[in-house]
């Protein structure tokens, strides 16, 4: 093998190697993204369709991940609605990520939501109608979604 080659099959290792998201995930900061849009889930369906991804529904801590999200939605021009982790179904208006069930702190709701609509509104979306700002839904609507799991450790790939 030339020289040329081996510099650029080392340097693709490395890319690799350094924390890259698996193929069809898209990377921001140290986590991975997937936008699941095969098949709309409702929103306990989508829970667990993460989890057998080794991933969670999204959780969004700040306007830097929501903005990622929201562009890389926009970007894929489907005109499609997403479910994200969030859920006020255990006490009403008060909002919870799935995973940790910490308080959302960080939210982006497009006014005059969360609303409870019918009071039967207890799963948060993307939506795509308020340009992916967020909407308290119905949890049996059925969506697209979008997945989370931690970017590879360096070392680990390495080895
Ligand atoms: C829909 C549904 C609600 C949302 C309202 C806003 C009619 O219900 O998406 O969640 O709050 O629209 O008008
Ligand atoms: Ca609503």
């Amino acid at each position: 093998m030339t020289p040329l080659l081996l510099a650029l099959l080392f340097c693709s290792i490395v890319a690799t190697a350094s924390g890259a998201c698996p193929e069809g995930w898209h990377q921001f900061a140290a986590s991975c993204y997937a936008f699941i849009d095969a098949q709309p889930l409702v929103w306990t369906e989508a829970v667990r369709y993460c989890s057998t991804l080794h991933a969670k529904l999204v959780e969004i801590e700040s306007s830097a991940e929501d903005n990622f999200l929201k562009n890389h939605a926009r970007s894929l021009h489907k005109n499609e609605t997403y479910w994200i982790g969030l859920t006020d179904a255990l006490v009403e208006g008060k909002f919870i990520w799935q995973s940790t069930q910490d308080d959302a702190v960080f939210t982006d709701w497009a006014p005059p939501e969360p609303n409870d609509f019918k009071h039967d509104e207890d799963c948060t979306s993307l939506e795509f109608g308020y340009h992916y700002q967020w909407n308290d839904a119905q949890c049996s609507m059925h969506y697209d979604l979008i997945c989370e799991k931690e970017k590879e450790i360096e070392g680990d790939l390495i080895g």
